[in-house]
């Protein structure tokens, strides 16, 4: 019986030695050690066993069941430890392997412009305001001095939603709205950018959804040098300090002066190209002093307050600023295009 039981003993170490999966190790164990195993059936046989054998073979058979138990441990051990390794060889991640490379997107150009002119504003210490895109008549046109019929409604064709609500041509209603929530009580000081909307055949140059960044200040004794002089910081922060500007005179039914504002163009610095048509100067934008009608209509007694007001087309500042020659190219969103502006 010992013999047996060595024999089971070496046949079982063999079988734990030569297997790759724990299911193997568990099959062994049960053919082992199960209770219909081998070594049970030994056990069984005990009882024809001597008194004196009786205990040399219990002792040497729980040896024999200790040994395969320790063995199958060790191995069933030495497995998991070689699966985690395997696994851990399969995950492991090469660091000095070059990541995946994440393309990170980049800002619009005419987003990048419009933070860029807010920025500025803002550090002049104007505040950002935005309102409805589909308006009123009366906010688009009749607060700005635009009567119904008047002519100059025609200059801009419109979306027109019902009689009395339309998309708004400019955003200048969000500071007709701004200025009545003053009640008449200065200092008004804002920017409104935002999308606007004309019923034009797009082309390179026209949109028939296009953005505008307008500005305001309302106040007592606000003169035509302080809209030059924020023109003039605006013009040097955004196209560079030795921009030179010129103020054109010019027309909006809602700013009595007007004016146009030049700057010197930065591709010649003034000495003629393409991109200021030989002239030397860039228009950049409108302004003008608030029209007195349109402070009475939006409630400020125009004895006692004056204002300015501005206009500009970001698209046509992005594309003087990135040499864009064609306007649709910021609507159609080709990757190509957008690309380009990923910031350094
Ligand atoms: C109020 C009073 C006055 C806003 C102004 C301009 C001049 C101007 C153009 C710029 C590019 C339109 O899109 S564009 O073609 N705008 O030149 N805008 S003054 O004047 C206002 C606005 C609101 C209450």
């Amino acid at each position: 019986m010992q013999d047996r039981l060595q024999a089971l003993k070496e046949e079982a170490l063999l079988k734990i030695q030569q297997a790759n999966e724990l299911k193997e190790l568990q099959e062994i164990k049960v053919s082992y050690l199960g209770k219909k195993g081998p070594i049970t059936e030994v056990l069984k046989g005990m009882g024809k066993l001597s008194p004196e054998e009786r205990p040399v073979i219990g002792a040497y058979a729980n040896e024999v069941r200790d040994a395969i138990t320790a063995a199958l441990d060790a191995k069933i051990r030495q497995l998991e430890q070689a699966a985690i390794e395997e696994k851990l060889n399969k995950e492991a991640i090469d660091v000095t392997l070059p990541g995946r490379p994440v393309r990170k997107g980049n800002s619009h150009p005419l987003t990048a412009v419009i933070e860029e002119i807010e920025d500025l504003f803002l550090t002049m210490g104007f505040t950002v305001a935005e309102g409805p895109e589909v308006e009123t008549d009366y906010y688009n046109f009749e607060a700005l001095n635009l009567p119904k019929g008047h002519p100059a409604r025609d200059m801009q064709d419109s979306f027109f939603i019902t009689e009395d609500i339309l998309l708004r041509t400019q955003t200048s209603p969000v500071q007709a709205r701004t200025m009545e929530k003053h009640h008449g009580r200065g200092p008004v000081k804002i920017i409104s950018p935002g999308k606007v909307y004309r019923r034009d055949d797009d082309d390179a140059t026209h949109s028939h959804q296009f953005m505008q960044i307008e500005g305001l200040v309302v106040d007592e004794n606000v003169r035509l040098s302080d809209l030059k002089g924020v023109l003039e910081t605006f013009a040097k922060k955004m196209f560079g300090e030795d921009r030179k500007i010129r103020l054109r005179p010019s027309f909006f039914p809602f700013t009595e002066p007007s004016v146009e504002m030049d700057i010197s163009c930065f591709k010649c610095g003034g000495k003629g190209c393409s991109i200021c048509k030989h002239t030397g100067w860039i228009e950049i934008l409108g302004a003008g002093m608030v029209h007195p009608n349109v402070l009475e209509m939006a409630g400020f007694d125009s004895k006692k307050y004056t204002g300015f007001a501005f206009g500009m087309g970001p698209e046509r500042i992005a594309m003087l600023k990135y040499g864009i020659d064609d306007i649709r190219h910021f609507y159609t969103n080709d990757l190509r295009f957008l690309k380009q502006f990923k910031k350094a």
